[in-house]
């Protein structure tokens, strides 16, 4: 499983793309995982946007986390959901899902990246490694050592997310991370195939 170049995707942040147009961009310039994310949505819609975007990202080889909705993840035979502290639980969940699926699990201490580990995630998200105005509750920036304290205490991947450009990417691998998780630098950017094509080769520097 290939966490490298994880999209999320925005409508908000997106100059007016809609998130099925964001992930057909971001696959084509070599995202590795999709993740819809959405705290508006119905369901009816999301489904569907949900549906449109499984067929996008099974094209393109790429993965599929739903961000919140294990509904819609099952429903729409997504690879996964992702789920922060204040979501339904990882136990309560776990023995709901098919295999393989994927639980990814948002992280803001080196105790909780431990918790998740043991109940089963799939990979932890520390969350925000940098300062970001992408999320209004995302708290300030935790830093590179929480990084590298995670990275060496568990042993499912651990990805980065918050405030992560093309220039601090190489930092946060450094630290021990297999994946970095970004919204603005790809999803907000004019051309997002490109942004996303120049993501992937700074990364291949760090993870040939
Ligand atoms: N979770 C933690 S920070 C964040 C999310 C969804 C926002 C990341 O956005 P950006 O623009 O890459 O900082
Ligand atoms: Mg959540």
């Amino acid at each position: 499983m290939r966490y490298d170049l994880y999209v999320v995707t925005d409508e908000k942040l997106s100059r007016g793309l809609s998130h099925a147009a964001i992930a057909k961009q971001a696959v084509e310039g070599g995202a590795d995982v999709i993740q819809l994310r959405d705290k508006n949505l119905q369901g009816k819609e999301f489904f569907e946007t949900a549906c449109t975007i499984r067929t996008i990202t099974a094209r393109a080889g790429a993965l599929f986390i739903i961000n919140d909705r294990l509904d819609i993840a099952l429903a729409c035979r997504a690879d996964g959901v992702h789920i922060g502290q204040h979501d339904i639980p990882l136990s309560a969940i776990r023995p709901l899902t098919p295999h393989p699926f994927i639980i990814g699990v948002s992280v803001s201490s080196l105790q909780e990246a431990m918790i998740a580990e043991k109940g089963g995630a799939d990979y932890v998200a520390v969350s925000p490694v940098f300062s970001t105005g992408s999320k209004d509750d995302a708290g300030l920036g935790l830093g590179l050592m929480l990084v590298r304290e995670i990275s060496d205490a568990v042993s499912i991947p651990v990805i980065g997310i918050g405030g992560i450009h093309i220039d601090n990417a190489g930092d946060v691998f450094n630290a021990g991370a297999v994946g970095v998780a970004v919204i603005s630098a790809i999803v907000s950017q004019d051309d997002i195939i490109l942004a996303a094509k120049a993501f992937k080769s700074r990364i291949r520097k760090f993870r040939p």
